[in-house]
């Protein structure tokens, strides 16, 4: 068995903010937007970022197909069109909220943003190339390449022919009516609604069809749930029911506590589950007493809700929180919940604020 890196307590170590400085979070109060703007969406790249130019990209399709096929932009293009918004999260968001950090990339919270997408239906290209009747999985593989625990490797993903099937499933050439950024996967990349953000693949460069499990280092070496490094897991796959909340009043530039004057505040800020579950409920507590907050229904099944409620804050330190609830009934645990690479923890956001 691989051995993976040891966990962490306290002060973050130089590799730890190297990642930091090359990936880069939404900041909170971004949550106002429904559509992040572009240059604040989170960005978590494993590698070096691949210099590719639209002209020259093309998206090589082979492996059980009868039609294999190598396309370009325009062919792509010729396709037709959707737009989607969809919210994206990493699945190691809130991994430095755990105890025991597993060192990698050091989120705290801000590994969350809502997009624009436009670009075309998977399930349209691959019809076109006739997957043959023994193809199980198709495996999508970027431009990047690099080395961690488990070998060298170009980054790959697989989905299910039945998932990758799914009409909300899309090859995305524009963000937010844009032409994508190269830091997002320029000039095309995969968006798989619904699931954490290891499954869409960016700077898409080979698709292909086989008739076994992938078993890349993206797919069962890292992105499953252990308690243990020696556990043989579960998949990472759906995102789990979440919240964050708009840190209300104001800063102090580098402790970050938070400033207010007493009076009505309207808290707010987001809450999105995975597979296109809706959110049923949010709760707003205040020093453990908890609120119902009002929903503004999102535009897109697979985009964040928004919530808010009135706070009538009294003088004092308050400690702040909320908690979504999503339409199959699952719910936010109070605390960070445990896992070795630090994968899937919704434990309830936290802010501290003095009133004055
Ligand atoms: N080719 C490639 N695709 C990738 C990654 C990567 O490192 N290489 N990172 C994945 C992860 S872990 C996440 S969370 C999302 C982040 O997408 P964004 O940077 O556009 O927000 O991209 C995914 N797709
Ligand atoms: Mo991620």
């Amino acid at each position: 068995m691989i051995k993976l890196r040891d966990h962490k307590q306290g002060d973050f170590s130089r590799e730890e903010v190297s990642l930091a400085n090359r990936n880069s979070g939404i900041a909170l109060e971004m949550l106002r937007y429904d559509v992040t703007p572009v240059g604040m969406h989170y960005l978590l790249t494993h590698f070096d970022y691949p210099y590719l130019e639209a002209d020259t990209w093309n998206l090589e399709i082979g492996g059980l197909v009868d039609k294999p096929a190598v396309l370009t932009l325009a062919d792509l293009k010729s396709l037709p069109q959707i737009t989607q918004t969809v919210t994206l999260e990493c699945a190691g968001n809130g991994r430095a909220n755990l105890d025991q950090r597993y060192q990698s990339m050091p989120w705290q919270n801000e590994a969350v943003s809502t997009a624009k997408w436009t670009g075309v239906r998977l399930s349209d290209v691959l019809e076109n190339i006739e997957l043959d009747p023994s193809a199980i999985e198709i495996v999508f593989y970027g431009a990047d390449h690099g080395e961690d625990a488990h070998g060298e490797h170009d980054y790959g993903r697989s989905l299910s022919v039945a998932h990758a099937m799914q009409p909300e499933v899309m090859l995305a050439y524009e963000m937010n009516d844009l032409p994508l950024l190269p830091q997002h996967g320029a000039p095309v990349r995969m968006i798989v609604p619904g699931w954490y953000g290891m499954a869409s693949v960016k700077w898409l460069m080979r698709i292909e069809a086989i008739d076994h499990a992938f078993d890349g280092p993206q797919q069962t070496g890292t992105y499953i749930y252990r308690d243990e490094p020696e556990d043989p897991g579960t998949f990472v796959q759906e995102i789990r029911v979440k919240s964050l909340m708009i840190p209300p009043g104001f800063p102090d530039f580098y402790l970050r506590r938070r400033f207010a004057e007493a009076g009505q505040i309207e808290l707010m800020g987001r809450a999105w589950s995975g597979n296109g579950v809706g959110i049923s409920r949010v709760e707003v507590s205040i020093d453990g007493v908890w609120h119902e907050a009002a929903l503004t229904a999102p535009d897109s099944k697979y985009a964040w809700t928004r919530w808010h409620w009135h706070w009538d804050a009294t003088p004092g330190e308050h400690v702040l929180q909320c908690r979504a609830t999503d339409a199959n009934g699952e719910i936010q645990p109070l605390d960070a919940r445990w896992d070795n690479q630090g994968f899937g923890n919704n434990g309830v956001h936290s802010v501290t604020v003095t009133v004055r």
